[in-house]
């Protein structure tokens, strides 16, 4: 397989969940800040011009974070990275949404890319504003949802790499991080798939 990623993005989930299971792949690293995403050669792999991509063996090419971590954790089930049972999937599910498309999606997004939206400053700031506050009361939910637990949902699970790419952004941003959620990314980075996988992305 290929996994096309770029480094410190949220790809790097994806990218744990790759070394969490075992898989043999290799890494493309692409390169946003050049604007790799928008050439010829990584559109004819993604059209829509986002990481992560997995090109698996078969040529096809899975998009969307949670779509390719639900695949990667039942490729590979001796991994134990999504619990058994209905129920517990779709809560996995849940919470993987929630991380991706409110506060990445949405906050993270408008925090820092508020000039993809609005062309004057003003409303440049309004959105940094309401993408800072979006990304905190997520992760006080996030907060709340962890409680006293190792993990998300009880067990190791691809919602946990999910979990982990967005602190990973909050602590490269200086963003206050409940007590808990730091503790969290500790326990992660003691994880010999997550040191893989931050080694490889230049991020250890
Ligand atoms: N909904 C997508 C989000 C992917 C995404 O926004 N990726 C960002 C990096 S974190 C990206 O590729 N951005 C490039 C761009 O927007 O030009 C997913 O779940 O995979």
């Amino acid at each position: 397989m290929k996994f096309y990623g770029a480094p410190g993005a949220c790809s790097l989930g994806i990218h744990i969940v790759l070394e969490e299971v075992g898989a043999s792949y290799d890494f493309v690293p692409v390169d946003l800040f050049q604007g790799e995403q928008f050439r010829a050669e990584f559109r004819r792999v993604n059209a829509k011009g986002k990481v992560p991509a997995l090109s698996r063996d078969d040529g096809s090419v899975l998009t969307e974070f949670p779509a390719i971590a639900f695949w990667l954790a039942r490729t590979f089930p001796a991994a134990g990275l999504l619990p058994e049972g209905l129920e517990a999937e779709v809560r996995a599910l849940e919470l993987i949404d929630f991380i991706v498309s409110s506060i990445h999606m949405q906050g993270f997004t408008l925090a820092k890319v508020a000039q993809k939206f609005v062309t004057h400053e003003e409303g440049q700031a309004q959105l940094r504003e309401t993408g800072w506050g979006l990304f905190q009361s997520g992760l006080a939910r996030l907060s709340d949802r962890l409680g006293e637990k190792d993990w998300f949902l009880g067990t190791y699970s691809i919602a946990d790499a999910a979990a982990f790419y967005v602190l990973n952004w909050a602590e490269r941003e200086s963003r206050p991080l409940p007590d808990n959620l730091v503790a969290f990314a500790a326990r992660m980075r003691t994880r010999p798939a997550v040191l893989a996988a931050l080694q490889q992305e230049g991020l250890a």
